[in-house]
């Protein structure tokens, strides 16, 4: 994660400089900055760490940014950053979180109305005062006012891919400890839900001291914020919080059961243990005073007539019921996906060339890769156009015969225009081995219009995958407002894929439509839709939500064999 630290810093801090009002060439080179330490294959530390390398061949990287990565990655932050946030408040730069509000709106906001939060600007925009400024129409007075509510529940929760590692490593490390028996992760981020609000930690100890205190010191632990005999609340360097629960080993299943949430499926448990005369809580399952059961979740089941429900699946969203009838899903695996087929390499913004994915790949256990580079319309991405896509093609061709043990093939990410055609033409896309639609342009259009879109891409005889279908970014905005059961219907009736792409950011398809889609007869494809050799590890948060949509192994097409595969794509061909 050391990178992303790094450009998340200069990102702020050429969000800060710009509501400063700074020179535009320096805000760009941060930024630019940003995207190349983001997309790097290797941490920036390795390289300052060898002696013959140096920051300043990175490209767009110069003197002065490469001192300041190396006081990054020495001290945790920069001077000028720290003197920035103190200037700006931070209630200012919260503003941004607002979709379609960047620096400069948030520095007129603050400079002209003296608006210096998110309460401040909901109140200015209810009582009508952002239209006066310039730049400020009422649409845009409706949209901050529809953004807030968004920025405001958004602000707090992070990406699961930034929790998960933090909480398995100190999981990990508390499970060392002498005094230690078990440890585990519960709450939101054992249901491997797409945002954590915060961790939560249980452990089962001779004694409580110990765990405490190994937490307190834990390397990526910044404060302890409260202690008691049992229950220790700390601030992780991150900025997410967490709790350490120390249960009795009596309880271990029941607390699990408990805090792992979420709180509707807690509910319906209880219910059913009321209705049979028991009391189930945080320290075991009762009948009258007298536990019965809680060492272990099953034994907590058990005591409700049920077996063990998978954490991603404790929604109550129908999981009850199945589980009553024995119709538990066998849930999809990591490990169950035998290609990628949604990727980018250098000919548009990718940071390696074809032969580095495909090695990546490999390297990750898998079998085949699509190749999906960015069609033209894309042009901040070095979009292809018909004549450098079937250049891409050939090289690739020539390159099958160099890699054994992945198989390529080669594909297209091809823009959905915003007047329904596609991007390339169809004598181009007839020539692909797999073509994945997407609509990066125009997502905030009518429902009807933006339906009409997918159903065009669907209805085109080339199209195999309709990528991330709805274009939300979690935190940062929401997804188009499409139609889905038209596009669903339109999508089985075609038999065209529909993708959850694994992208932390993104992981659209969500968890609720990925099990629509699924119910319609839609196979279902997990993508990477990597920028990088390390962006093919992002491959497990899409198949976990693929595990809260309920997904079996059999509903994800690209746990086939490639030639599996590719039936399923020839016969549309
Ligand atoms: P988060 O942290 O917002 O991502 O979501 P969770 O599910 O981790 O929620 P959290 O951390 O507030 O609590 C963890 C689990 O503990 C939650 O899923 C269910 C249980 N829990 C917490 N507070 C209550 C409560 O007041 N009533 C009940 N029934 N369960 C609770
Ligand atoms: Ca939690
Ligand atoms: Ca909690």
């Amino acid at each position: 994660m050391q990178n992303a630290e790094v450009a998340k810093l200069f990102d702020e801090l050429a969000d800060l400089l710009e509501i400063q009002g700074a020179n535009p060439f320096r805000l760009r080179a941060y930024r630019n900055a940003a995207r190349t330490i983001e997309n790097l294959p290797e941490s920036v530390g390795d390289i300052i760490a060898d002696p013959d390398r140096d920051l300043t061949d990175l490209p767009g990287i110069g003197k002065d940014l490469a001192q300041k990565i190396e006081t990054i990655v020495e001290t945790g932050s920069l001077p000028q950053l720290e003197e920035l946030r103190e200037q700006i408040p931070a209630g200012v730069v919260e503003m941004l979180r607002i979709p379609g509000v960047g620096p400069k709106k948030v520095a007129a906001l603050y400079k002209e109305l003296g608006i210096a939060s998110l309460d401040e600007l909901k109140q200015a925009a209810e009582a009508g005062r952002l239209a006066q400024l310039k730049g400020f129409g009422k649409k845009t007075e409706q949209a901050i006012l529809e953004g807030i509510d968004h920025a405001t529940e958004a602000g707090q929760r992070v990406y699961l891919a930034e929790a998960k590692p933090d909480a398995d490593r100190i999981v990990a490390d508390l499970s060392r400890l002498k005094s230690v028996k078990q440890a585990a992760v519960a709450g939101s981020c054992r249901r491997l839900k797409e945002t954590v609000g915060d961790l939560d930690v249980l452990v089962t100890a001779t004694r409580s001291d110990e765990p405490m205190d190994a937490l307190a010191q834990h390397e990526l632990v910044e404060k302890v914020l409260a202690r008691g005999e049992t229950k220790q609340r700390v601030r992780l360097r991150s900025g997410l919080e967490l709790d350490l629960r120390v249960v009795p080993e009596k309880s271990y299943g029941a607390a699990m059961q408990y805090f792992t949430g979420s709180k509707e499926h807690n509910i319906v448990i209880r219910r059913r243990a009321q209705e049979r005369g028991l009391k189930v809580n945080e320290y075991g399952v009762f009948r009258g005073s007298k536990q019965i059961a809680g060492r272990t979740e099953e034994e907590v089941y058990a005591a409700v007539d049920l077996p063990w429900i998978p954490p991603e699946l404790r929604e109550n969203r129908g999981e009850i019921e199945l589980a009553e009838r024995g119709r538990l899903p066998k849930l999809v695996e990591p490990s169950d996906l035998r290609g990628d087929v949604h990727m980018h390499t250098t000919d548009t913004d990718g940071t390696a060339d074809v032969l580095e994915m495909a090695e990546a790949a490999k390297q990750r256990g898998l079998k085949y890769i699509a190749i999906t580079d960015h069609s033209k319309r894309v042009t901040m991405a070095n979009g292809l156009d018909a004549t450098r896509l079937r250049q891409q093609w050939k090289k690739i061709d020539k390159l099958r015969s160099q890699v054994s043990g992945v198989e390529i093939l080669c594909g297209i990410e091809c823009d959905i225009l915003e007047d329904a055609s596609l991007d390339l033409p169809d004598e181009v896309l007839a020539e692909a081995d797999l073509v994945i639609a997407v609509i990066h342009y125009g997502l905030k259009q009518p429902r009807r219009q933006i339906t009409r879109r997918l159903l065009a891409a669907i209805q085109n005889r080339y199209v195999d995958v309709i990528g991330h279908p709805t274009g939300r970014l979690l935190g940062r905005r929401p997804g188009a407002d499409i139609d889905y059961d038209e596009v669903f219907k339109a999508a089985a009736d075609h038999g065209v894929m529909m993708e959850i792409n694994a992208h932390p950011s993104r992981l659209d398809l969500d968890d609720i439509h990925a099990a629509a889609a699924r119910d319609y007869g839609i196979p279902i494809v997990v993508a990477s839709d990597a920028h990088s050799p390390g962006g093919l590890d992002v491959l497990r948060y899409g198949v976990f939500q693929a595990r809260r949509a309920g997904l079996e192994k059999k509903d994800v097409a690209n746990t086939r064999t490639i030639s599996q595969f590719r039936k399923m794509l020839r016969r549309r061909h």
